[in-house]
């Protein structure tokens, strides 16, 4: 079976429904056909200078909600990346072949780096794409399932496989994204031209999968709509209500020309209820579930030793051919 790969960082105490439908939903469909592998990227989390014990609280919520959204230790490798030592050393040797200039041209890095100022920007932050590069190219990963602002960043992992094996011979696949379009990127609901996200998100945009149902009923009502009426489907005239729609159909899978059909007629209000309802329905039993995980922290974290010690033994082999191949001394 083609192998998938893919991970997210615990920077938060919980995921957004931008990762859950552009992402996580992916992953759990793509068990059924792929071998599996997710993690929960914490060195990557380490960009942003987490607070120590936040930091490991969010990486076991994270997990939590991989697990609780319908990720199956039982067919799925499950792990947090820094159990696995090899990722960074994969690192090392991937950053000795990306230019400077292709690292810098990374719109992630720019548009962070901008924010952060130049005494923010750490050089973690400018090698962030070449660590997920190794984090994808060890596992000799085919497909990588994530949303559409990861695209970039998959293209970097893609010419440093490509390179890796021209200048040394066949060590990895190539891998392909795995962006399913219509949920690709969902946006802010209070500014449904940017994407939502966990660290820019303005706090009435974003929609927590461990909110309470009166935040996330509150947030999708007031949600930025157009001055129109009409329930239409028009990302450019209309980005607010095609959000709605997308996320209602995503969840409730209704195809969206249904949506329009019923909503003819109805104006804002009524599509704004109805995708609390479908929005609420579908995250209860997913915040119960992570509810359950916490609840037992040991169990979670049997799961996570296992599955490093799966993925430990993977890494391990990719990583002494890589070292091999560009021309290491064996340890003896
Ligand atoms: N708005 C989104 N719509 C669809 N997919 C999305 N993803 C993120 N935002 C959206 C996908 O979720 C995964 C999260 O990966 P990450 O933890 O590395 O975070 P990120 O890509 O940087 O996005 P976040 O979670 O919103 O964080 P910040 O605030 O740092 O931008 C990826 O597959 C991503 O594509």
């Amino acid at each position: 079976r083609p192998r998938v790969f893919s991970g997210m960082q615990p920077t938060a105490d919980s995921l957004h429904l931008g990762n859950y439908l552009g992402a996580l939903t992916q992953w759990v469909a793509l068990q059924d056909t792929h071998d599996a592998i997710y993690c929960v990227v914490d060195l990557h989390a380490l960009t942003v200078a987490p607070d120590p014990a936040v930091l490991r609280e969010r990486t076991r919520r994270t997990a939590a909600q991989y697990l609780a959204a319908g990720v199956d230790p039982a067919r799925s490798v499950l792990f947090v990346q820094s159990h696995v030592a090899e990722h960074a050393e994969l690192a090392w040797v991937l950053g000795c072949l990306t230019g400077y200039g292709e690292a810098a041209r990374m719109t992630q890095f720019k548009d962070k780096s901008a924010k952060q100022g130049a005494e923010g920007t750490t050089v973690g932050l400018f090698t962030y794409p070449v660590l997920m590069a190794a984090d994808i190219l060890l596992y000799r990963t085919n497909v990588v399932p994530v949303g559409e602002d990861q695209r970039q960043h998959l293209e970097l992992s893609r010419d440093l496989a490509q390179r890796m094996n021209s200048r040394y011979g066949p060590l990895v696949p190539v891998p392909e994204a795995h962006i399913v379009r219509e949920v690709a990127k969902i946006y802010d609901l209070a500014d449904p031209t940017s994407k939502m996200s966990k660290s820019n998100g303005s706090v009435n945009g974003i929609i927590e999968l461990l909110d309470d149902p009166k935040v996330i009923a509150k947030r999708i009502r007031s949600a930025v709509t157009d001055t129109g009426t009409e329930v239409r489907f028009d990302p450019e005239a209309k980005p607010g209500v095609s959000n709605l729609l997308t996320i209602h159909s995503a969840l409730s899978g209704t195809p969206v020309a249904e949506l329009e059909d019923r909503f003819a007629g109805r104006g804002y209000g009524h599509l704004k209820v109805e995708v609390a309802d479908v929005v609420v329905e579908a995250l209860t039993p997913l915040r119960e579930a992570v509810e359950g995980w916490l609840a037992q922290p040991e169990k979670l974290d049997d799961v996570l030793a296992e599955g490093a010690e799966r993925a430990r033994a993977i890494a391990r082999g990719t990583l002494g051919d890589v070292y091999d191949a560009v021309g290491l001394l064996p340890a003896g």
